[in-house]
């Protein structure tokens, strides 16, 4: 609980096996947190299974894609504050305090991972990724106005339930580059943002999007179709 209200975690989580359990386990350790939902994407591994035993719940979405997980995991999150992260050991549970913390004061807090005091030895944080995330990020802004961005492809943040409810029914995006649709949204309707810099370290289990640097301009260049499309049309 944070200050009387319920805080949810939600992992998206396909063949995360390596990971899952020791995620699930840092995450329930932070004293505010109660509940864990795992969503398993059509996993063929033991993701489900460790997620369990660890002490999550999971919950199963059939449409394939790290949007479409998202998507269902904030459906199913209970909490009056819901983070998403990922299960591959790259976040760090305490840093969802550092969420909860501004979250009396805006309706989504973002994580950045672009601060290199805290990118870990081994982080898959090389400086074509951390350009790219910052260029894309820094075009949110100055396109929509918004406060300062850092990077485009943070899955640790916070959503309180009102802004949750508002964006759910308005997100599209199932695939790798659903970030920066829920950011642009956000923005066109007046929620309050703000970023804060997490930790990012080295991943377990096989990376499924930014490991290839081919997968990653592909998502970097559906990310900015997806972001002047928003500022162009709207919607
Ligand atoms: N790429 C991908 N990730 C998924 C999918 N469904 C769930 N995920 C989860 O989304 C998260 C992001 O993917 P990841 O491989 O870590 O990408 P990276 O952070 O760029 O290395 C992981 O927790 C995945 O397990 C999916 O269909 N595709
Ligand atoms: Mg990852």
């Amino acid at each position: 609980m944070w200050q009387g209200q319920r805080v949810s975690v939600v992992f998206p989580a396909y063949n995360e096996e390596a990971g899952i359990a020791a995620a699930v386990t840092d995450f329930w350790s932070v004293d505010a947190v109660d509940e864990v939902v795992v969503v398993d994407n059509n996993s063929r591994d033991g993701t489900a299974r460790c997620a369990q035993a660890a002490g999550a719940r999971v919950v199963q979405e059939s449409r394939q894609g790290y949007g479409y997980a998202l998507r269902r995991g904030m459906a199913e999150a209970q909490g009056e504050y819901v983070v998403l992260a990922e299960p591959d050991g790259t976040f760090m549970g305490k840093d969802v305090m550092k969420l909860l913390t501004y979250a009396d004061d805006f309706d989504l807090v973002l994580g950045t991972r672009t601060t290199r005091e805290l990118i870990w030895r081994g982080a898959n944080m090389g400086w074509q990724l951390r350009w790219g995330n910052w260029v894309v990020a820094k075009l949110m802004q100055v396109l929509f106005g918004g406060p300062s961005l850092s990077d485009c492809g943070c899955t640790l943040r916070l959503i309180r339930r009102p802004a949750v409810q508002r964006l759910l029914p308005r997100l599209t995006v199932g695939g790798s580059h659903f970030l920066p649709e829920m950011v642009c949204l956000a923005m066109l309707h007046r929620q309050r943002l703000i970023e804060v810099p997490v930790n990012y370290r080295h991943r377990v289990g096989e990376s499924k999007i930014t490991g290839s640097m081919q997968t990653a301009l592909r998502v970097g260049a559906r990310m900015l179709v997806i972001i002047v499309r928003y500022r162009v049309f709207g919607r």
